[in-house]
């Protein structure tokens, strides 16, 4: 059996902010608009009227204070509130491949790598551009890697669950080095229409490189990996390949987007999540105190303060739990690696670490790593 290292990272940032000051003015221009466009029909009470949104909500109930984009034009256009991507040719790479692979050049840099050293390409992510060809082929091809590569989707633990994929097949020595790229552009898929959600996500692409111990000894030894599923409704996008089939199926609909039952979520996932941690843990032999740091899901500020304290069994010191929400808000499955890449340089050799993701499905993967 070999072993898995993480030997490089790569976070790519879309250029476009939206501040949560320039989302709520878009959104409450659009509540507006649609109030008086349906004044009669909320009078006779067949429409419900729209609430506006506010700064304070969002920053109180997520710790979110700006998001980056891919675009933001159409989603903040009230006329429209979704982004405006141009059209591709089939020649040219897609979207997800284009950011996927920018962020693949950095964690291949930081590992001394080049594409041609790569057999194994996993695109894990909430969300696919395409259903076939699988966008890990075209990002394979973009980088002129060998092997083979696959899509995968678990939600915002497409991550972690890609990750012991990859290393599972490096152990055993199927594959000698894998990159496991997450580019999630959640701007395509987000309800901008919704204030329980519009404020929630963000755009970015991570790439996580995995090799061979014995080829590359630098960056962190991944010492094991769990990764768990619970059939959930409470998060959930009915938007699919059958779509047009369906009676009303291609109606703008609310569930073609994104959907939560967010107080539901944060009740059930935390224990979930906290008792998950602790079986990796004690499987692992590893003391919670033994973990310098915890790279977590970035989903909302609170759960991570509680889960922090459920993992460690006191509140983290600063800088033990670092969260990047606040500048990229839910980045679904790319939230944990964000904070990891950004956060991991000055861990020292031998010390231990958790990346730990929850998410839709649900789905929690968690991935124990030591400094070598
Ligand atoms: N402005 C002002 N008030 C608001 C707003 C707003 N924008 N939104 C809601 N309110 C109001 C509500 O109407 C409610 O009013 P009332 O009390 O009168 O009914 C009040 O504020 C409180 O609302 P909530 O109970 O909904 O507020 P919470 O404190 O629960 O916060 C959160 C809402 C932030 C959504 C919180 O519940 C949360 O973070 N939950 C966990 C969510 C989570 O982690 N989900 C994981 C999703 S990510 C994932 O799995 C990936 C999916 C695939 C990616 C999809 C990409 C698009």
């Amino acid at each position: 059996m070999h072993q898995a290292v993480i030997s490089g990272t790569g976070v790519y940032t879309p250029e476009h902010v939206i501040t949560n000051a320039e989302l709520v003015t878009a959104f409450n221009a659009y509540v507006t608009r649609f109030n008086s466009e349906n004044a009669q029909a909320i009078e006779a009470g067949t429409v419900e009227a729209k609430a506006p949104s506010s700064e304070e909500f969002i920053l109180k109930a997520s710790g979110i204070e700006q998001r980056y984009v891919l675009e933001k034009t159409g989603i903040l256009d009230p006329d429209r509130m979704y982004p405006h991507y141009r059209q591709r040719s089939d020649d040219e790479p897609g979207l997800m491949a284009e950011i996927a692979l920018k962020a693949c050049e950095t964690a291949l840099a930081m590992a001394g790598r080049t594409g041609a050293e790569i057999d194994l390409v996993i695109c894990a992510a909430s969300n696919m551009e395409r259903p076939y060809p699988a966008v890990a082929v075209e990002i394979q091809k973009l980088l002129g890697a060998g092997g083979f590569g696959f899509d995968m989707n678990v939600a915002c633990s497409s991550a972690t669950f890609g990750i012991q994929a990859a290393a599972d097949m490096i152990r055993t020595g199927s594959v000698r080095r894998a990159l496991v790229v997450n580019p999630e552009i959640t701007s395509g898929h987000l309800e901008w229409r919704d204030r329980d959600c519009h404020f929630i996500f963000g755009d970015v692409a991570t790439a996580t490189l995995i090799e061979r111990r014995d080829e590359n000894s630098q960056g962190f030894l991944i010492r094991s990996t769990r990764c768990a599923t619970e059939f959930s409704n409470n998060i959930r996008n009915n938007n699919g390949f059958l779509r047009r089939t369906r009676p009303d199926g291609l109606a703008d609909r609310r569930d073609m987007q994104f959907m939560q039952e967010g107080r539901k979520v944060f009740k059930e996932v935390m224990p979930l999540v906290a008792q998950h941690v602790h079986d990796h843990l004690d499987e692992a032999g590893i003391e919670p105190s033994a973990l310098r740091r915890l790279w977590l899901h970035q989903a909302n500020k609170t759960m991570n303060d509680f889960l922090g304290k459920k993992v460690l069994g006191r509140a983290p010191e600063p800088g033990e739990q670092p969260n990047i929400l606040q500048d990229y808000a839910n980045t679904s499955s790319a939230g944990s690696i964000i904070a990891f890449a950004k956060h991991s340089d000055d861990i020292q050799p031998g010390e231990l670490g958790l990346i730990c993701s929850f998410g839709a499905g649900y789905s929690v993967g968690s991935v124990v790593v030591e400094k070598l």
